[in-house]
């Protein structure tokens, strides 16, 4: 890590948003890679965010002040991270199952998968299964993109893709699953057409599921 991803770093950790959306900006301006500073910045922090949480250094309004402060950076690094295509690639339906209310690592897929040139539906979070099931029947689905962060909301992921079953159009579209505790073991085992660990390889696994 440099100076730079050093201070978002810090600022992640500290809650603090107007020194994250301010060593973003100097990040960008010193000539940083957007994907430079998302995963060694701001992304790590998170993690760290987590560790210390475990650890019982942090607690629920430290995660939560670290979240603000991450949101903040992502909203000043959004513009460089979408370089949007002019063809749409397919329509994307995201949420978080519910019962989670985690959606930072959420959003994030949304806006890869939007840089990418897909047209993304934000079901936003603790989304029900009948919520995904009546966003397949309304519109033009193609991909219907599941995120959990907690192990008690995984299962809610195999119930979407049940119920998607029941209201009989599983077939009408594919299912790609992601967030921290999901694997692809996991995915296979629900029945998800695919699994990403992570955003970047989530706009590919997207691709290759058209
Ligand atoms: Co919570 N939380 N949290 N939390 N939180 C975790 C997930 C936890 C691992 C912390 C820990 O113990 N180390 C733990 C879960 C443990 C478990 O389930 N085994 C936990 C817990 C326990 C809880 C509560 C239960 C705490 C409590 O109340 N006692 C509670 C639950 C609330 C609820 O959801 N019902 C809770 C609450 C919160 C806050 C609200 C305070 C806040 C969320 C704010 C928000 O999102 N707006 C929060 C936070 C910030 C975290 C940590 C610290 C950070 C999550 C994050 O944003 N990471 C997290 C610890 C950790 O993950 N290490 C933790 C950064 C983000 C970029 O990464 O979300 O993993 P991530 O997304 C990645 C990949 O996973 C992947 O791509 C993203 C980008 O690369 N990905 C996908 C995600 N979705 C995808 C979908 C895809 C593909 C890839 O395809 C569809």
């Amino acid at each position: 890590m440099d100076e730079k991803t050093t201070h978002i770093y810090n600022a992640i950790l500290d809650g603090d948003v107007e020194n994250t959306e301010a060593g973003v900006n100097k990040a960008l301006e010193s000539g940083l890679e957007p994907g430079f500073i998302l995963a060694e910045g701001m992304i790590a922090a998170m993690k760290e965010v987590g560790r210390r949480f475990e650890a019982d250094e942090y607690f629920v309004p430290e995660m939560l002040i670290s979240a603000m402060a991450m949101k903040a950076g992502l909203t000043v690094l959004k513009p460089y991270l979408v370089k949007s295509e002019v063809k749409s690639m397919g329509t994307v339906a995201i949420g978080t199952v519910k019962g989670d209310l985690h959606d930072i690592g959420k959003n994030l897929v949304g806006l890869m998968l939007e840089g990418a040139g897909f047209e993304v539906k934000d079901l936003g979070v603790d989304v029900a299964p009948a919520q995904f099931v009546e966003a397949v029947v309304a519109g033009t689905v193609d991909i219907v993109a599941l995120s959990a962060l907690l192990t008690t909301t995984m299962p809610n992921m195999k119930n979407t893709i049940d119920a998607l079953q029941q209201a009989g159009v599983r077939g009408k579209v594919k299912v790609m699953v992601g967030g921290a505790p999901v694997t692809q073991e996991y995915a296979t085992l629900i029945g998800a057409d695919g699994y990403s660990p992570d955003a970047s390889q989530a706009v590919k696994l997207a691709l290759t599921l058209l």
